[in-house]
């Protein structure tokens, strides 16, 4: 392989900046020959969508999730295209993970396949990934009292201004779960908080944890916006079940 998309270890900095600031970037980690692979992979799912009539449904142990917008997520993507689940297992992937939660074993949670088509109108209010996972219910344990969870957005198209970016609250997730869905005040005051606008190229990965608040809005341009997502917990922090996945798989690195 290439040496530019080598495994690649972090830096005792890199986990630090991580915790620090809530997210760090990893640049050029999947060759464009393999993320072609994947774009691949996603038309199939599209194309499997668009033949189904609007409603949220399971097919292959993969959930399509639709919602006024249009095709919101396919959650548990591999279980309709094998590719992307054994994507979602690649050391250049789960080494920052593992660096980062400082376990080699780690519990895969989250395979998601999240589409921005032009014209659609999907978007991603502010929250933090904490909401998802159930913090403060007996579904989620904070085993390792740092967040348990790393969150990685692997870019398959250029992310951009214009398409939709995710954007970061750089050191929101210095103050924990915050409840944001039921803290109006602290929500309008996100407003005037320093951001940053993700620019990424595809095969960019981004890794960030539970408590960065974060949200994406509509791409306005007139070419796609995908992301594969892939988050991981710390062993015995999760207990929700997940469509097409349950508990999660346990993974060894
Ligand atoms: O696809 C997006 O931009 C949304 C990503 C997101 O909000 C998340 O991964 O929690």
């Amino acid at each position: 392989m290439n040496e530019q998309y080598a495994l690649k270890t972090l830096t005792k900095e890199q986990v630090e900046k991580f915790y620090k600031q809530g997210f760090i970037i990893l640049k050029n980690v999947f060759s464009q020959d393999e993320i072609l692979n994947a774009k691949n992979s996603f038309e199939n799912l599209f194309s499997t969508a668009q033949k189904l009539d609007g409603n949220t449904q399971e097919l292959k142990g993969s959930h399509f999730v639709f919602e006024e917008g249009g095709l919101n997520r396919i959650v548990w993507c591999g279980g309709y295209e094998r590719k992307l689940l054994d994507l979602s297992k690649d050391e250049r992937i789960l080494r920052p993970v593992s660096d980062i939660l400082e376990s080699s074993e780690l519990n895969q949670i989250i395979n998601q396949a999240h589409f921005k088509m032009p014209g659609e109108r999907i978007e991603f209010k502010w929250h933090q990934d904490s909401e998802h996972r159930r913090y403060g219910t007996d579904m989620w344990r904070d085993v390792d009292g740092r967040g348990s969870y790393v969150q990685t957005v692997l870019a398959i198209d250029a992310m951009t201004k214009e398409n939709g970016p995710l954007v970061f609250v750089p050191n929101s997730n210095q103050n924990g779960h915050l409840d944001l869905q039921n803290n109006s005040e602290l929500l309008r005051k996100i407003d005037s908080m320093d951001k940053l606008e993700l620019t990424l190229e595809a095969g960019d990965l981004a890794l960030f944890g539970p408590y960065t608040i974060h949200s994406s809005s509509v791409n306005l341009s007139d070419s796609p916006r995908r992301v594969l997502i892939n988050g991981y917990a710390y062993p015995g922090a999760n207990s929700r079940h997940y469509p097409g996945v349950g508990l999660g798989r346990e993974l060894t690195i």
